[in-house]
């Protein structure tokens, strides 16, 4: 089982997509890269969405309040044949006060502040989220890339946080903006795979970033609720 940070984390059920390769009892392969993504924002915003759109290519249109966290995995392949094992920590949008939220932030590599689009105050909260971000990774050995990602623009015509406010926000605070749908799921892969290339110091041509999933090995793993 690959390290999953400091915490005892659950024993996960192995769930593999038919037609994929089962490799998951590689996944201490010391040639493996492993990448933490913690994934925060207000509840409702979408996180799990997008974790589930990233690991099982599917969505859910009921909602499921995420209590804790969720955990989801996926291995990726990387220009070079680099194998990345990519596990995702996907905390409940209740968690943001409670005592277990600067363990799951520790070791991440990336995180996702996630809002919703066509909801004003989960743009309004990630200032909260991003303070509780920055005090919990400041002590990183690396620095911790922090992506703003803005769920939900399918919905485009209930769009309420401007394109404005969504970049300058993101430049004013040293982060990447980004936009997705998990519903349709626009860019949810390419921003996953980006920013884990850029994390590895992986430079990925026009054609790599749009690359299709067809190149991806591997298989899903996801705690059962
Ligand atoms: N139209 C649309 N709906 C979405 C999208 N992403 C998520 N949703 C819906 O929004 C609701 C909340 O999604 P979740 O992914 O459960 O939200 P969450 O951020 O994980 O919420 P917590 O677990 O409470 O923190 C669900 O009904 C989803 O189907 C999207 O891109 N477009
Ligand atoms: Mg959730």
């Amino acid at each position: 089982m690959a390290k999953m940070g400091e915490i005892d984390a659950p024993e996960l059920p192995k769930k593999v997509q038919p037609g994929k390769i089962d490799d998951t009892e590689g996944e201490d392969d010391a040639d493996d890269k492993v990448i933490k993504i913690v994934v925060v924002g207000d509840g409702a915003s979408g996180k799990t969405s997008i974790c589930q759109r990233f690991a099982k290519e599917s969505f859910d249109k009921t909602y499921h309040q995420t209590l804790g966290l969720d955990f989801f995995s996926r291995r990726i392949m990387l220009p070079h044949e680099m194998q990345v094992l990519v596990q995702i920590w996907d905390i409940g949008g209740q968690s943001i006060a409670g005592e277990m939220i600067d363990k799951y932030l520790t070791g991440a590599n990336i995180v996702f502040l996630v809002y919703d689009v066509t909801n004003g105050k989960s743009f309004e909260n990630v200032s909260d989220w991003m303070t509780v971000v920055k005090k919990n990774t400041k002590g990183s050995e690396t620095p911790v890339r922090i992506i703003l990602m803005g769920n939900k623009t399918d919905l485009e015509e209930r769009r309420i946080v401007t394109v404005d406010q969504h970049k300058n926000f993101a430049q004013a605070n040293d982060m990447v903006p980004v936009y997705v749908s998990a519903k349709t799921g626009d860019t949810v892969y390419m921003t996953f795979r980006q920013a884990v290339a850029e994390v590895l110091n992986v430079g990925l041509s026009k054609a790599e970033i749009e690359a299709d999933i067809e190149i991806i090995q591997g298989s899903v793993v996801e705690q059962s609720r």
